[in-house]
């Protein structure tokens, strides 16, 4: 199986999902527009919240770095007067110095991606949407900003005026995406937020023509209900992409590229249009608060893609 995913509302989803999933049979295509500079080091936020979560290791109250974890390097930062407004813990930091060495070296983010989940035992599959970087960048009323800029320092507080990518024209599917879609049994497109989570992937020049082809075998979840996101900026980014911040809207955006939609219960009014889409449409509750939901959630999933498979 293969999932397309972003942070935190993904996390929680393929931590059900494994329940359900033997997790060597997943494979997880991973956004890498968060990425930041950070200290001069190469920090990856959804892939180490995704690996946290897989590896047991994940703070899931906060939803990113490692449960337990302890921010004592912070304070040494804060005397030296760096910028402290994006927090590293300190078992953090050992992830973010043992990638940005590697990638010093020359190895790929894959690779080194693949040696990070295998030292914290991950038994799925992660992989960067692309290794060549790829930034989510905003702008908005503070000016044009990194996506951390807008998410942790100013909050989502400014008004967003467009959203853009660097790096795509050089960016192209990571070693083993086109295998993995080609082999998947089903591929789900995490309820993730559509925008700066599962959008980067989509854009990665060439992923389209990937997942267009394996349409019938693709079933999305929605990241909205009734209208609102669980966390995150989902319904204030796709305003500024001038879409309908709903789960019509979203279903919208992937028509193409899935045939099936997990809408929450409480959107079931929504169903018929969406189907209108070609969608075949399960309503369910969507919130993966607790691990019983997200493996229901998935459950479902594979169930509506083994349908379309027998249809
Ligand atoms: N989110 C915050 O709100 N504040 C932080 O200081 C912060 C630090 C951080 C460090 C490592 C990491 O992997 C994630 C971190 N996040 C933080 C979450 C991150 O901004 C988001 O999870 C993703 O970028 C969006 O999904």
């Amino acid at each position: 199986m293969l999932v397309l995913a972003g942070g935190v509302g993904a996390a929680r989803f393929l931590r059900g999902l494994v329940q359900v999933v033997e997790p060597a049979d997943l494979v997880v295509v991973v956004n890498t527009g968060d990425d930041l500079r950070w200290h001069g080091l190469y920090v990856a936020p959804d892939l180490d919240t995704i690996m946290y979560w897989l590896a047991g290791l994940a703070d899931e109250e906060r939803g990113w770095g490692i449960r337990g974890d302890t921010f004592a390097t912070q304070g040494a930062f804060a005397r030296l007067g760096l910028e402290t407004w994006f927090q590293l813990g300190d078992q953090d930091l050992a992830t973010h110095v043992y990638r940005t060495e590697r990638l010093a070296a020359g190895v790929s983010l894959d690779r080194v991606t693949d040696d990070l989940a295998a030292r914290l035992h991950v038994r799925a599959r992660l992989l960067p949407m692309s290794n060549e970087p790829v930034t989510t960048r905003l702008r908005t009323d503070r000016g044009d900003s990194h996506f951390q800029e807008y998410f942790v320092r100013d909050r989502c507080q400014p008004a967003v005026h467009e959203i853009y990518w660097t790096g795509l024209e050089a960016a192209r599917p990571a070693p083993g995406i086109a295998e993995a879609i080609a082999s998947a049994r089903a591929i789900v497109i995490a309820p993730s937020n559509p925008i700066i989570s599962i959008g980067p992937i989509l854009r990665v020049p060439g992923m389209r023509e990937l997942l267009a082809p394996a349409r019938g075998r693709c079933v999305a979840v929605s990241p909205l209900i009734a209208g609102r996101a669980v966390k995150g900026p989902t319904v204030e980014l796709m305003r500024a992409q001038g879409l309908e911040a709903s789960a019509l809207g979203v279903a919208e955006l992937y028509r193409d590229l899935a045939s099936a939609f997990i809408l929450d219960a409480a959107d079931v009014g929504l169903g018929p249009a969406t189907s209108g889409l070609g969608y075949r449409v399960a309503t369910m509750p969507t919130l993966l608060d607790d691990r019983q939901a997200a493996q229901a959630v998935a459950a479902t999933a594979l169930n509506l893609v083994q349908t379309e498979m027998a249809a």
